[in-house]
């Protein structure tokens, strides 16, 4: 019977870690001034460098950022930020 507690020890610990840490968001922005098919690396170039972002996936047909990032370090105007700070101001979407 000692497996037991200590069983939903470790549940409580790891659901603890995962409130702290992981606060995973995914936004979408509206990306001006794409005019060639480069244009999107570089906006994904510079979004993939702000803390916290762990994907950047730029659309040039729909002109559209998907952005999935860590909430408790970046946030939508740091992305904002950085696209507009290569050329490209962006703007959440919907
Ligand atoms: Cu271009």
């Amino acid at each position: 019977m000692m497996k037991t507690p200590l069983f939903v020890l470790m549940l409580t610990l790891t659901g603890l870690s995962f409130s702290a840490h992981a606060a995973i968001r995914t936004v979408e922005l509206d990306v001006a001034n794409m005019s060639c098919v480069t244009c999107p690396l570089t906006v994904k170039t510079a979004l993939k460098r702000v803390p916290g972002v762990r994907e950047a996936k730029v659309d040039f047909e729909t002109k559209q950022a998907l952005v999935t990032f860590d909430d408790t370090k970046a946030d939508v105007q740091a992305l904002q930020k950085a696209s507009a700070d290569v050329g490209f101001p962006a703007t959440l979407s919907k």
